[in-house]
């Protein structure tokens, strides 16, 4: 059993570090399957060949440095070169090249200041029957409608045209790690789908060079690589940059790795999102296998295409939940401004924080007071979890996390039974909206051993490749990016309500007495004022002054608390006495002033109306007697 932390051994992350280090773009040599040939673009001289060039063209490689390319090639092949390289474009062209050695497909393509030609012998019908099979396949790739699908049907048609024994297809994760998700191969051959392998297995600079050179050939792992000759380019004295060769010789490090695995030959098609490597397809073949250039081009152009419907499906689903998510949140938005308590607007709706977010329990403080949904820690660890985590600051960023004792053993420790969080302090005094998850205990499938004693030395490749599953403990389901940010976002629509809320309460102090909830003097003179004006010009008003007789013995007698909540009943059964439309207000003290509006004198003087609340009848009669709001006793 292994803690998340192994994940990545220790001697993974010396190959992350040192295995980049390889100058793997100028190997000075090629792979014998074809030649090249250097050539200076002014004066079409040839600066540097492959020490292989004499078994295609007969002719000694010392004896070529230096000799014009038309000599070799012929005036009219060199000016289709000139025509094919057009200045300013770094395209790479394919040219026939006849000669007395037999017919060749030449790749030309220009790099800093040489052009370089390099030989394969021609298959003679190759590229007219590639045509019909690219149509097909692309036809076929463009009816996938899932990322799935594409994957199967991109390592079916590959295996078609190259006729190689196993065709894969790899995803990467974002730490770099690889996962095969697609696996066509021939019968009898051991299953590869769903292996995982290290980042290392394809490091950083060969990511970035089959970024910009997306096809790449590697017809036998077990070859001599032929040098170049000068090794330099005679008038810069610089290796030569093979990056985007065909021929470029393989990383002896990659060579060892194939034929560890049993590999005779592959052929890799690179997956782009933009211009990052984000997967791969695959071909091994137990013997050496040589794919004609034709073939190779098609198959580029399928990976292209293959690219962009991948980027296109994905793009699409990110949208989609983006949306679902942000739909959520703004549902939520609702539900909290138009619930009185905002965590139960979050917590206790149609729609709770756990549809936004989903995970095994969530937990809301607000104001002392926390509300959970589901499975969360006890409240005193995650009291403890947010004291640790925010230090009582004020602006602490969201912690989120899908393996705590990885990220943050210290945190780890207050939550033992907690593995995944996503934890958003609200800015006020330990106040927090929480996701929790718990471990989920996961297998991973290892392409081969990953323990330090399946390689010779930490740098050398896996000696062995059969399958090996480890235990992953300690880590939660992963949380979802877009989900992630939403959950974040959401505390700026808390935030609003709650200070909306703020100010509304402030508001009303302002206007209102702190003791009884009245209108105090501020809001009646305000009050006053408008029912003046319209009483200018004709409208009726009545003014009640009421004081409570010998309130101040209370206060003496009781003390203030029993004082206060006298004039607090009080107020309360004078507001109950009267219509909506009165203002009820104190004045301080035991001064209470009732603002009757569209009321005369005399309506006035047979208070409490208590027929003016039940129907809106006036007051009947004069000698209507009035009971008193309160009791006589
Ligand atoms: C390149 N490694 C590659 C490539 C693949 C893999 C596909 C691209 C070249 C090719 O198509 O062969 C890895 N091949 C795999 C995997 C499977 C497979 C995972 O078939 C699984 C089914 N490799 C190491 C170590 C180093 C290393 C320890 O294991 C370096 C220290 C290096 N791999 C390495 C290098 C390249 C490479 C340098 C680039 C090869 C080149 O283009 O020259």
């Amino acid at each position: 059993m292994t803690r998340a932390e192994d994940l990545l051994p220790p001697d993974e992350q010396l190959r992350l570090e040192s295995c980049p280090q390889e100058p793997i773009r100028t190997p000075g040599a090629v792979q014998p399957h074809g030649a090249l040939l250097a050539v200076d673009p002014v004066r079409l001289v040839i600066v540097q060949t492959s020490a292989n060039i004499a078994d295609f063209l007969g002719l000694a490689p010392r004896s070529l440095v230096g000799r014009s390319l038309d000599s070799v090639c012929g005036e009219q092949w060199v000016a289709r070169l000139r025509e094919a390289l057009a200045p300013g474009d770094d395209a790479s062209a394919a040219l026939s090249l006849q000669t007395t050695g037999g017919t060749f497909d030449a790749v030309v393509h220009q790099v800093d200041s040489v052009i370089i030609v390099e030989l394969e012998p021609a298959h003679p019908g190759g590229a007219v029957e590639v045509l019909p099979w690219l149509q097909r396949a692309s036809d076929a790739l463009s009816r996938a409608r899932t990322v799935e699908q594409l994957w199967l049907d991109a390592a079916r048609w590959v295996r078609e045209i190259t006729g190689f024994d196993r065709v894969m297809v790899y995803h990467f994760h974002p730490d770099g790690h690889g996962e095969v998700v697609a696996d066509e191969r021939s019968e009898g051959m051991e299953p590869y789908l769903g292996l995982h392998y290290p980042a290392s297995d394809i490091p950083a600079q060969a990511r970035r060079l089959y970024a910009v050179q997306t096809t790449r050939l590697i017809v036998t792992s077990g070859y001599a690589p032929s040098m170049l000759i000068p090794p330099h380019n005679p008038r810069t004295q610089e290796p030569l940059d093979l990056s985007r060769s065909q021929l470029r010789s393989v990383s002896p490090h990659h060579l060892e790795f194939m034929r560890n695995m049993g590999v005779g030959a592959s052929l890799s098609l690179s997956l782009l999102d933009n211009e990052n490597l984000v997967g791969m397809i695959t071909a091994n073949h137990g013997a050496s296998h040589h794919v004609p250039y034709p073939v190779r081009r098609a198959c580029e152009v399928l990976a292209r295409q293959i690219s962009l419907q991948l980027n296109a499906l994905r793009e699409r689903t990110r949208l989609q939940r983006e949306l679902e998510v942000q739909r959520v949140r703004s549902r939520l938005g609702v539900q909290i401004s138009t619930h009185d308590d905002v965590a139960a607007g979050l917590m206790k709706q149609d729609l709770t924080v756990l549809d936004l977010l989903p995970a095994d329990g969530a937990a809301v403080r607000l104001d002392d007071r926390v509300t959970v949904l589901g499975l969360v820690p006890p409240k005193a660890q995650m009291a403890a979890l947010v004291e640790r985590l925010t230090h009582g600051a004020q602006d602490c960023p969201p912690l989120v996390t899908d393996s705590l004792v990885t990220d943050r053993p210290d945190l780890a420790e207050l939550v033992p039974a907690v593995a995944g969080v996503v934890l958003v302090p609200l800015g006020r005094g330990g106040d927090y909206v929480a996701w929790f998850r718990r471990e989920i205990v996961q297998t991973v499938s290892w392409l081969g051993d990953q323990s330090p004693q399946n390689r010779p030395t930490p740098l050398s490749p896996r000696s062995s490749f059969s399958l090996w599953q480890q235990t992953v403990r300690g880590r939660a389901l992963p949380w979802h990016e877009g989900e992630v940010k939403q959950a974040i976002e959401l505390r700026k629509d808390i935030d609003k309500v709650l200070l909306g809320r703020a100010e509304a309460r402030l508001a009303h102090l302002g206007l209102h007495d702190a003791l009884t909830g009245l209108p105090n003097r501020r809001l009646l003179l305000d009050r006053l004022e408008k029912a003046l004006a319209r009483h200018a010009r004709g409208a009726e008003i009545a003014l009640l002054f009421i004081d409570l007789d010998r309130f101040k013995r209370v206060n003496d007698s009781f003390g203030h608390e029993v004082g206060d909540a006298l004039l607090v009943q009080a107020a309360q059964r004078i507001a109950a006495q009267t219509r909506e439309v009165d203002t009820v207000a104190r004045l301080g003290g035991d001064g209470f002033l009732v603002l009757c509006e569209d009321t005369s004198a005399h309506e006035a003087s047979c208070w409490p109306p208590g027929s003016w609340r039940r129907s809106r009848s006036r007051c009947s009669s004069r000698s209507t007697r009035c009971p008193s709001p309160f009791p006589s006793a």
